[in-house]
Protein backbone atom coordinates (compact mmCIF):
# COMPACT_ATOMS: atom_id res chain seq x y z
CA UNK A 1 0.00 0.00 0.00
CA UNK A 2 2.86 2.33 1.12
CA UNK A 3 4.78 1.24 -2.41
CA UNK A 4 1.40 2.62 -4.52
CA UNK A 5 1.36 5.77 -2.85
CA UNK A 6 4.60 6.37 -3.50
CA UNK A 7 4.32 5.36 -7.05
CA UNK A 8 1.13 7.86 -7.21
CA UNK A 9 2.76 10.58 -6.20
CA UNK A 10 5.88 10.34 -8.01
CA UNK A 11 3.46 9.82 -11.32
CA UNK A 12 2.04 13.41 -10.10
CA UNK A 13 5.06 14.89 -9.94
CA UNK A 14 6.03 14.04 -13.34
CA UNK A 15 2.69 15.11 -14.41
CA UNK A 16 3.02 18.36 -12.95
CA UNK A 17 6.25 18.76 -14.39
CA UNK A 18 5.52 17.50 -18.11
CA UNK A 19 1.99 20.30 -17.92
CA UNK A 20 4.52 22.77 -16.48
CA UNK A 21 7.09 22.55 -18.95
CA UNK A 22 4.95 22.35 -22.08
CA UNK A 23 3.10 25.49 -20.83
CA UNK A 24 6.31 27.62 -20.76
CA UNK A 25 7.55 26.69 -24.30
CA UNK A 26 3.86 28.00 -25.24
CA UNK A 27 4.01 31.34 -23.81
CA UNK A 28 7.89 31.90 -24.77
CA UNK A 29 7.38 30.78 -28.83
CA UNK A 30 3.64 33.40 -28.48
CA UNK A 31 4.91 36.43 -25.79
CA UNK A 32 6.15 39.99 -26.75
CA UNK A 33 10.26 39.98 -27.13
CA UNK A 34 10.10 42.41 -24.13
CA UNK A 35 13.26 40.64 -22.72
CA UNK A 36 15.81 39.38 -25.15
CA UNK A 37 16.67 35.55 -24.48
CA UNK A 38 20.24 36.26 -25.60
CA UNK A 39 21.86 39.25 -24.35
CA UNK A 40 24.79 38.94 -27.16
CA UNK A 41 21.80 39.95 -29.22
CA UNK A 42 19.47 42.21 -28.07
CA UNK A 43 16.83 43.56 -29.98
CA UNK A 44 15.23 47.41 -29.87
CA UNK A 45 11.85 47.86 -31.23
CA UNK A 46 10.84 51.44 -32.57
CA UNK A 47 6.86 51.70 -32.50
CA UNK A 48 4.49 55.15 -32.72
CA UNK A 49 7.54 57.44 -31.96
CA UNK A 50 9.42 55.62 -29.42
CA UNK A 51 11.02 52.79 -28.15
CA UNK A 52 9.11 49.63 -27.14
CA UNK A 53 12.04 48.59 -26.10
CA UNK A 54 13.66 51.09 -23.11
CA UNK A 55 15.56 48.52 -21.16
CA UNK A 56 18.38 46.89 -22.81
CA UNK A 57 20.89 44.60 -21.23
CA UNK A 58 24.37 43.51 -22.86
CA UNK A 59 27.57 41.85 -21.66
CA UNK A 60 29.86 44.02 -20.42
CA UNK A 61 33.35 44.14 -22.50
CA UNK A 62 31.72 42.06 -25.21
CA UNK A 63 31.54 43.82 -28.88
CA UNK A 64 27.39 42.57 -29.49
CA UNK A 65 25.27 42.60 -32.17
CA UNK A 66 22.11 44.55 -32.41
CA UNK A 67 19.07 43.92 -33.92
CA UNK A 68 16.70 47.42 -34.47
CA UNK A 69 13.32 46.85 -35.90
CA UNK A 70 11.33 50.24 -36.98
CA UNK A 71 7.74 49.37 -37.37
CA UNK A 72 6.93 53.31 -37.84
CA UNK A 73 7.47 54.48 -41.40
CA UNK A 74 8.77 57.81 -39.26
CA UNK A 75 12.65 57.19 -40.26
CA UNK A 76 14.68 56.02 -36.51
CA UNK A 77 17.82 55.08 -35.80
CA UNK A 78 19.57 54.05 -32.26
CA UNK A 79 22.72 55.91 -31.12
CA UNK A 80 24.32 54.67 -27.59
CA UNK A 81 25.81 57.91 -25.50
CA UNK A 82 27.70 57.96 -22.14
CA UNK A 83 24.58 59.68 -20.59
CA UNK A 84 21.23 61.17 -21.19
CA UNK A 85 23.49 64.47 -22.03
CA UNK A 86 24.04 63.18 -25.48
CA UNK A 87 27.51 64.57 -25.69
CA UNK A 88 30.03 61.84 -26.48
CA UNK A 89 28.54 58.96 -29.12
CA UNK A 90 29.62 55.69 -28.09
CA UNK A 91 27.53 54.26 -31.36
CA UNK A 92 25.19 55.42 -34.55
CA UNK A 93 23.31 53.13 -35.98
CA UNK A 94 22.03 53.71 -39.55
CA UNK A 95 19.03 55.76 -39.88
CA UNK A 96 16.04 54.28 -41.61
CA UNK A 97 12.34 54.14 -41.90
CA UNK A 98 10.45 50.53 -41.88
CA UNK A 99 11.98 47.69 -41.31
CA UNK A 100 15.12 45.88 -39.44
CA UNK A 101 18.69 46.08 -39.26
CA UNK A 102 21.24 44.22 -37.48
CA UNK A 103 24.37 46.30 -36.39
CA UNK A 104 28.17 45.07 -34.42
CA UNK A 105 28.00 47.54 -31.69
CA UNK A 106 31.80 47.92 -30.21
CA UNK A 107 31.83 46.43 -26.39
CA UNK A 108 30.86 48.45 -23.93
CA UNK A 109 32.45 48.80 -20.50
CA UNK A 110 30.64 47.74 -17.20
CA UNK A 111 28.38 50.45 -16.88
CA UNK A 112 24.96 52.28 -17.59
CA UNK A 113 24.53 54.03 -21.00
CA UNK A 114 21.82 56.08 -22.86
CA UNK A 115 20.37 55.43 -26.27
CA UNK A 116 18.19 57.26 -28.34
CA UNK A 117 16.97 58.02 -31.69
CA UNK A 118 18.93 60.90 -33.49
CA UNK A 119 16.28 62.23 -35.95
CA UNK A 120 13.54 62.43 -32.48
CA UNK A 121 16.00 62.68 -29.37
CA UNK A 122 12.64 62.40 -27.66
CA UNK A 123 12.80 58.45 -28.02
CA UNK A 124 15.01 57.15 -24.95
CA UNK A 125 16.19 54.39 -23.55
CA UNK A 126 19.06 52.62 -21.15
CA UNK A 127 21.50 50.10 -21.76
CA UNK A 128 23.07 48.94 -19.22
CA UNK A 129 26.16 46.32 -19.42
CA UNK A 130 27.28 44.03 -16.92
CU1 LIG B 1 13.14 58.58 -34.53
Amino acid sequence: MKRLLVTLALATVALAAAACSSTNADSDASQAPAAPADPNAPTIVAKDMQFVTKDVRVPAGKAFQLTFTNNDGAPHNVAIYTDSSASTNLFRGEIFAGGTKVAEVPALAAGTYFFRCDVHPDMQGTITAG
